[in-house]
């Protein structure tokens, strides 16, 4: 691993460079003003993070170094024989920002299927929990039983310099990354399939080995994953997940405290348990009007009712994007090329017809068009994974990619600990009636 490891560090310096001349010479530029509006509604629009590893555009979606997600699936090196790109690729691509040869991607394969070992106890914290747990509760529960294993934390205690602090949450966030799918699919074995598990095949790609312990031997499952590992790992700084992982990480917290805070973001119905959400909301309405492809005039007429109940159409809307979700379209061309008869694949591109018009008509959405959790379960479903409990944890798996080669990054680059200002109403009323800003 040294290979990679080198090739970050020699990055990260070069980068570190830049960033003190662009302090020195512009850190007074403005960067944009901030309104009252703002600051009680949830931040959007203000510009506060770095993230290094991928740029939202709200019109045309995810860039990951620059790369769209069509690009990506064009240059990342593919598994034998496949189509969709390795997730490896992309996370040497997010820590690196060069696209990788196929021997580096199998280089970062192999490291991940040698350090992927997961002990004993942490298997036992699982079992500890009740089987009815939700899988994201025993997933962050096995993520901080893993902590006990945190280089960082020990290097810490031990004294380090903080020019080191890079090499500990780079060596924790290989270790993490590679142990997350055996963790993940004891989980779902253990929950669904009456603890009948399945042991890691090494000689597997990561999102392959996954499928398999998970139960999916079935090649285009085996690309499913890839695809669906890769298109879910990053999304810029400020969603939940990542923003909860860069702030952990920023007071000094090992990479497994700071992924597991991270992940209880994700678990929350506005972000990543909406995909569990879209597939029961389908199924309550093919329930509902007894029919397993309902028609567009009724599926019209079940969005109308969820709104009227004061509840969100689950996977529309986006708090940046303003366009259709690439990450949809993707998975949409997934299922176009390998189950365009699913009858929920077909209500999802139903519903992707009816949805827009109606959401916008309200008038205070502000993007109509769908997220990536849009379609997700759809495909899971069409392969028999069909217990959408567990889909926030694959969407889990995946943003650590992404959110833990950001953590290296933020150390790598020193970022300082965050800590922005807030302001109480009391402090808002002085500030509008004096106009100006008041002092605390
Ligand atoms: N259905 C119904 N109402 C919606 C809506 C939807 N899909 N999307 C937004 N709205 C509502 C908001 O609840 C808000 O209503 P109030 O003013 O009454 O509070 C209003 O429209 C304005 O919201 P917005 O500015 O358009 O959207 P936000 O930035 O506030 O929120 C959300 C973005 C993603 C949270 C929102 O669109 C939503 O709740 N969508 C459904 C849940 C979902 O799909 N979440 C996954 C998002 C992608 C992701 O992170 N995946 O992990």
């Amino acid at each position: 691993m040294g290979y990679v490891k080198d090739r970050f560090k020699a990055k990260a310096d070069e980068q570190n460079k830049e960033i003190k001349s662009i302090i020195e010479q512009h850190g007074n530029m403005v960067v944009g003003d901030v309104t009252l509006a703002q600051v009680y509604q949830g931040m959007r629009g203000i510009t506060g993070l770095v993230t290094e590893t991928s740029l939202l555009d709200a019109n045309e979606g995810i860039r990951f170094r620059g790369f769209s997600i069509p690009e990506l699936r064009e240059k990342l090196p593919k598994a034998e024989g496949g189509q969709e790109p390795l997730p490896e690729g992309l996370f040497y691509l997010m820590l690196i920002g060069e696209v990788p040869t196929e021997e580096e991607v199998e280089h970062i394969s192999e490291t991940w299927a040698r350090r992927s070992h997961v002990p004993n106890y942490v298997f036992d914290v699982i079992e500890a929990l009740p089987v009815s747990a939700h899988p994201m509760t025993q997933f962050i529960a096995a993520i901080l039983a893993l902590q006990t294993q945190s280089r960082f934390a020990k290097a810490y205690t031990e004294g380090i310099s903080k020019k080191d602090h890079w090499n500990y949450v780079y060596e924790d966030t290989m270790d993490l990354i590679a142990r997350l799918p055996r963790v993940a699919a004891y989980i779902y074995r253990r929950k669904y399939k009456g603890g009948d598990h399945i042991q890691p095949d090494g000689m597997l790609d990561w999102s392959a080995n996954f499928a398999h312990m998970l139960g999916f031997d079935e090649e285009s499952f085996k690309e499913l994953m890839r695809l669906y590992l890769t298109i879910h790992s990053d999304h810029e700084g400020g969603n939940v997940s990542a923003h909860a992982t860069h702030l952990v990480g920023s007071a000094l917290s090992d990479p497994f405290l700071s992924f597991a805070a991270g992940m209880a973001g994700l678990a929350g119905p506005l972000h990543g348990l909406a995909n569990q959400e879209v597939i029961r909301w389908i199924e309550e309405m093919c329930k509902e009007l007894n029919s397993d492809q309902p028609t567009k005039e009724q599926i019209a007429d079940y969005i109308h009712k969820t709104l009227t109940e004061g509840k969100v159409v689950p996977g529309y809307g986006h708090a940046v994007l303003r366009k259709t979700d690439p990450r949809f379209t993707a998975q949409m061309e997934f299922a176009k090329r390998h189950c365009p008869d699913d009858p929920t694949v077909k209500t999802v591109w139903n519903i992707y017809e009816v949805a827009p018009p109606i959401l916008e008509s309200t008038g205070k959405i502000k993007n109509p068009w769908p997220n990536v959790d849009a379609h997700s379960g759809a495909l899971l479903k069409h392969y028999g994974l069909v217990e959408e409990e567990f889909y926030t944890v694959l969407f889990g798996v995946s943003r650590a990619l992404g959110v833990l080669a950001s953590l290296c990054w933020d150390r790598a680059l020193g970022f300082p600990l965050e800590r922005p200002k807030s302001i109480t109403t009391e402090w808002a009323k002085k500030f509008v009636t004096a106009g100006e800003k008041v002092p605390e």
